[in-house]
């Protein structure tokens, strides 16, 4: 039979190997309600031909502030296959096809998502599990976006969005992580005006709509902006 092996794959040739290896793993596949429907392997999930027919998974995106409400910013490694060498929010990535973190009912679903964040804080950022409890990530709402990032992969997502604050140790993975660093809000403006950066279009867009006002409330009442049951369509 004609068995592909992933180091045939004409869609993945050329690119770093560790981050092919992690387009096997195995994503939510949800409907536009986020009922889970199925499961497809990343790749699958981040070919824009497969998002123009429609396919949508589920992911996250971690924003880490520190005692001093100083956001943990990442830029993504050359070797990331999708939206490489961008600044972007702490954490992003899927809670896979597997027990624990996945699930239909809201309160399951963000417990795996809490899983996940967990998971791939250490791995992107060597931040050590017990520094962020699972119970101390705040889940704030799901926003529903579509992005391409160079014609032939994309992002086509319901992203749980999740709030922590900790005071953590890090070192970054440097195969998915080329530079991390706290920023304030002015610091954060101030890199928006600078065209050499690159941001994410997620990142962007959580910006420029919800970020500075959670920001603005974190320390007082983030609990009015938390366990939204809407999801945002952006
Ligand atoms: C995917 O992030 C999730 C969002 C919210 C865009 P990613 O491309 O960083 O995923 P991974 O780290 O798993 O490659
Ligand atoms: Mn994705």
């Amino acid at each position: 039979g004609a068995h592909k092996v992933p180091q045939d794959d004409r869609d993945l040739a050329g690119y770093d190997e560790e981050q092919i290896r992690l387009m096997e793993e195995v994503c939510i596949v949800l409907d536009e309600n986020d009922v889970p429907i199925g499961s497809a392997s990343k790749k699958v999930c981040h070919l824009m031909k497969n998002i123009d027919e429609g396919l949508l998974h589920r992911a996250f995106s971690v924003f880490l502030f520190n005692s001093d409400n100083r956001l943990l910013l990442q830029q993504r490694a050359s070797e990331k296959i999708t939206f490489p060498d961008m600044w972007t929010n702490t954490c992003c990535s899927h809670p896979l096809g597997i027990p624990g973190e996945t699930g239909s009912e809201l309160s399951e679903a963000v417990q795996g998502v809490r899983r996940a964040a967990q998971r791939k804080l250490d791995q992107e950022l060597g931040i050590p599990a017990k520094q962020v409890p699972l119970d101390d990530f705040r889940f704030l709402t799901r926003i529903h976006y579509k992005a391409p990032s160079d014609g032939k992969w994309g992002e086509h997502e319901i992203d749980y969005i999740l709030i922590i604050k900790a005071d953590v140790d890090h070192q970054a993975n440097p195969n998915e992580v080329q530079d991390a660093k706290y920023v304030s809000q002015d610091e954060l403006k101030s890199m928006f005006q600078d065209s050499s950066l690159k941001f994410t279009p997620w990142f962007k867009l959580i910006c420029n709509t919800m970020l500075f006002e959670w920001w603005d409330h974190l320390d007082t009442d983030l609990d009015r902006y938390t366990n939204e049951t809407q999801i945002r369509r952006m």
